[in-house]
């Protein structure tokens, strides 16, 4: 079977993507940094029949990142695809009010993170003359609003390398795909918000928001078009979204 390669699979999109490939049976190697949820979620995998491996790592810490790629067992070495899935955004504060703990988090995960994990899957992709890379990027990767601003700069940033990536890559025969999400309810917003479940639920009221499983349907589509077939970018909001600042509430 083919084997997917999914960083952030706690929760959210990671979590739905590796429930999706596992009911077509693919091998899974999933990662994190909440070992618990790992092993729950790889019990609940290996349940609709996939081979699983959990991997548990800090996507933000190099060595660990290295260490933990490096040492894969054999057998799964030979990546397929690779899911650029674990993200976030910390605080929503105008520039002038950030802070510079949240900067760190953020540019450490979203983009160095993404770098760490990526440079080391590639070889085994060019080795093998094929791979697929879908990056997670977003809305905040093409557009900027109001208390975005860091995030947004890490999004724009994911856009821009893999833009990058399918030109450097191209003569390998690796795709290089980004899918860019607008308003989706996961724990997006609970992170963002520093654990505050009554602010995080407020962001999604009044209208319908996008759930991990519409996200983890077209990964899915991504992951599985035909080899000559590369989705470069795949924008996806509610429809109650027109943009990042063009959203309809109904009020009560
Ligand atoms: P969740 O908070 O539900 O999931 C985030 C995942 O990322 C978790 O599995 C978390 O695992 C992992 N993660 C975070 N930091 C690290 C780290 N340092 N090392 C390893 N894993 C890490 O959020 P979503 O599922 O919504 O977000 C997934 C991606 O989608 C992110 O890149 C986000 O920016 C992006 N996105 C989200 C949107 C939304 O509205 N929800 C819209 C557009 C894009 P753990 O904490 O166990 O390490
Ligand atoms: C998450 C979507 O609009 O909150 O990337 O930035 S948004």
């Amino acid at each position: 079977m083919p084997l997917i390669f999914i960083t952030g699979a706690t929760a959210g999109f990671g979590k739905a993507i590796a429930q999706k490939f596992s009911k077509s049976k693919w091998d899974i190697i999933i990662t994190g940094r909440r070992k618990e949820r790992l092993m729950q979620l790889e019990d609940e995998l290996k349940a609709n029949g996939a081979k699983v491996l959990s991997l548990p790592f800090d996507v933000r810490n190099e060595s660990e990142v290295n260490h933990a790629i490096e040492n894969l067992p054999q057998e799964w070495k030979k990546i397929d695809v690779l899911i650029n899935n674990a993200g976030l955004a910390a605080g929503s504060n105008l520039i002038q009010d950030g802070n510079t703990d949240d900067w760190n988090t953020m540019i450490d995960t979203n983009v160095k993170g993404l770098l760490y994990v990526t440079k080391n899957i590639i070889p085994g992709m060019i080795a093998a003359k094929k791979g697929h890379i879908i990056n997670m990027s977003s809305i905040a990767g093409k557009e900027a609003y109001i208390k975005g601003n860091v995030y947004c700069a890490t999004k724009h940033a994911v856009d821009a390398l893999t833009k990058s990536m399918r030109v450097d890559l191209l003569e390998h025969g690796i795709k290089v795909s980004s899918v860019d999400p607008g308003a989706a309810e996961t724990e997006f917003s609970l992170v963002r918000l520093k654990g505050d479940a009554e602010k995080a639920k407020a962001v999604y009221k009044g209208f319908q928001p996008l759930v991990a499983e519409d996200i983890a349907e077209i990964v899915y589509f991504v992951a599985t078009r035909p080899a000559h077939v590369c989705i470069n970018d795949l924008i996806v909001t509610p429809t109650a979204q027109a943009n990042t600042s063009h959203l309809l509430r109904k009020t009560e």
